[in-house]
Order: C-alpha cells, then structure tokens, then sequence
C-alpha cells in the first residue's frame, strides 16, 4: 500500500505509523485519515504484527488538529463525511486486537488528543502540549474530547480543558493521568519501542484479552464486567500460551509465547 501523507513502517512485531505532514504540524485531513484507516485495516490483518506505536513527523507536533484550512472550505455534507471518518478510524483504533502505544512528539491539539486518547496508552516527550482548542473555533470536540478524554482524567479536568481551551503542558498532562510517561524528546521513540516490545514478548491472546476488558468492560456494571473477565480468563486456557507460561514458570525458565495468531 503507497501512503501519501504517513508512514508506515514494520520492524519484528512492531509496526510504526507516523502521521506525516510537518509543514502543518500533522494536521488532519479527509486524506490522512483515510491512510490511518487503511493502515490500522493493514495492522489488524498482519498476523506478525502485535504492537503499534502511532507518532507525528518531526520535532514540534504529534497532530495539531483536524486541518482547519481543509474543515473551513467544506460543505456540510463533506464536514459530515469527516466526521464520520475520524469516528470510524477513532473506533476501529480502540477496537482494534492490538495495543496501540502514541508517542506524543510536541501538540496535541484537539483531534489530535483525541487520537491520543484513542490509542492504549499515551508516552509523551517533555515537549509535548496538549489541548481541545475547538471552542475557540465556535465548535466541541468531535472525536471523543469530550467523552474519552472525561473518563480518563475526570469530568472536571475534562470540562476545564475543553471549555477553556487551555492548551498545557507534559507536566500538567502528567498529573491529571493523560500521559503514563514522559521523556526527553530524544528517549521517546526509544522507549516507546522498548515498551512495545515487551507487550509484543506476550501472549497474543492474552494481550488481547486485557484491552478489550479494559476498555469494554469499564462502561458496564462491575458485576458484568467481572463475569466477562472470568470468562476471558477461562479462554485463555485455551491457548498454547497459558500452559507455556505456567509451565516457564514452574520450570524456572523465561517464557516463549507463540500463541494462536
Ligand atoms: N490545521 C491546519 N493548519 C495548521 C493547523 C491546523 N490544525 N495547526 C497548524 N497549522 C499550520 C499553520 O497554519 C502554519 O502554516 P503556515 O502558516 O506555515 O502555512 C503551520 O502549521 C505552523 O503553525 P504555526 O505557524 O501556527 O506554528 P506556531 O508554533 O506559531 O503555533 C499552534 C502552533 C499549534 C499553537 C498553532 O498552529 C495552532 O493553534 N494551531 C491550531 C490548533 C487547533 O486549533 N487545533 C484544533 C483544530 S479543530 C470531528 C472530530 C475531530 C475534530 C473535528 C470533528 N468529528 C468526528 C465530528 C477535530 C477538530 C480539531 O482538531
């Protein structure tokens, strides 16, 4: 598949997908969100790929936003359109088998926290800022910045950030649970991959597994959600992988995981 305006990129298990139009800080448009759907398409039919890191070009944005000069122009059918588009690619990211790890390179504005908040986990550079800035554009997030980003770090915070504006920074971001980590922006990538490399040294379908109980399960009631987990729990006896990992362990030995694909 020829991409335009990302990359994409598979090492081992690894695939990497950079969004990749610095001249307008990784804006999103209807084309780049089309190559997102069609790589994430990619990455859920690859069997040897287990771990996705997603990242912006260049040292001075993750994705600044959905590409106001493209929305500016459009008429309301093709504004729907988009919006369908980034809902689509927003939820086949969420529900994708595969833990999806953003590494936030600089802004993160709007659409592109979204995004963020899209993936599994957020690692961010000490450069990083983040921000639903749409209110000053006289319209709400559209891609989950008011409902993803207000179940990770609380209706409040939520209310402030996409009320205001406010862009902030990395330190902030940190300390109302947005980003799990942060690097120096040379360590970033590094430790992105090394983190994505250990997932990818687990069971497929125990990996599995674990995003989609966090994530299904966290909407639910608490007594449903934990019989699913006993369920998933019974399934991964099913694999290969549990009596290899059990068996490692009884053995004093590290683990092999070659699970079902
Ligand atoms: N769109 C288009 N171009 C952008 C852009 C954007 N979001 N952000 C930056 N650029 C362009 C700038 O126009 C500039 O282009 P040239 O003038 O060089 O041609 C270039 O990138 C460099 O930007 P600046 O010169 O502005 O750089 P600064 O360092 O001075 O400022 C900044 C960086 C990130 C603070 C600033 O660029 C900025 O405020 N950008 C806009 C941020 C923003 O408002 N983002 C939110 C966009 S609205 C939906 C789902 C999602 C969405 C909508 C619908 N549905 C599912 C319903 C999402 C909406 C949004 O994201």
């Amino acid at each position: 598949m020829a991409y335009e305006t990302i990359l994409y990129a598979v090492d081992g298990a690894i695939a990497t997908i950079t969004i990749n139009r610095p001249k307008v800080l990784n804006a999103l448009n209807p084309q780049v969100v089309a190559e997102l759907g069609q790589a994430f398409a990619a990455v859920a039919a690859d069997d040897e790929i287990k771990v996705v890191i997603l990242t912006g070009a260049g040292d001075k944005s993750f994705v600044a936003g959905a590409d106001i000069a493209a929305m500016s122009v459009m008429n309301p059918v093709e504004a729907r359109n988009f919006s369908r588009q980034l809902q689509e690619v927003t939820t086949l990211m969420e529900n994708l088998p595969k833990p999806i790890i953003a590494a936030v390179n600089g802004f993160a504005l709007g659409g592109g926290t979204e995004i963020s908040l899209a993936c599994d986990f957020i690692y961010a550079s000490d450069t990083a800022k983040f921000g639903q800035p749409e209110i000053n554009l006289g319209v709400i997030p559209g891609a989950g910045g008011t409902q993803r980003l207000s179940r990770l770090v609380g209706k409040n915070w939520a209310k402030e950030l996409c009320l205001t504006g406010d862009i902030i920074d990395v330190a902030l971001a940190k300390e109302i649970g947005l980003v799990n980590r942060v690097f120096p922006a040379e360590e970033l990538m590094p430790a992105a991959i090394k983190t994505a490399k250990k997932i990818a040294a687990k069971g497929r379908v125990s990996t599995r597994a674990c995003k989609d109980l966090i994530n299904f399960g966290f909407d639910i009631p608490l007594d449903h959600a934990l019989r699913l987990e006993a369920e998933s729990f019974g399934m991964c006896f099913a694999s290969p992988d549990q009596k290899e990992g059990m068996s490692a362990f009884l053995e004093k030995r590290k683990a092999e995981f070659k699970g079902s694909k």
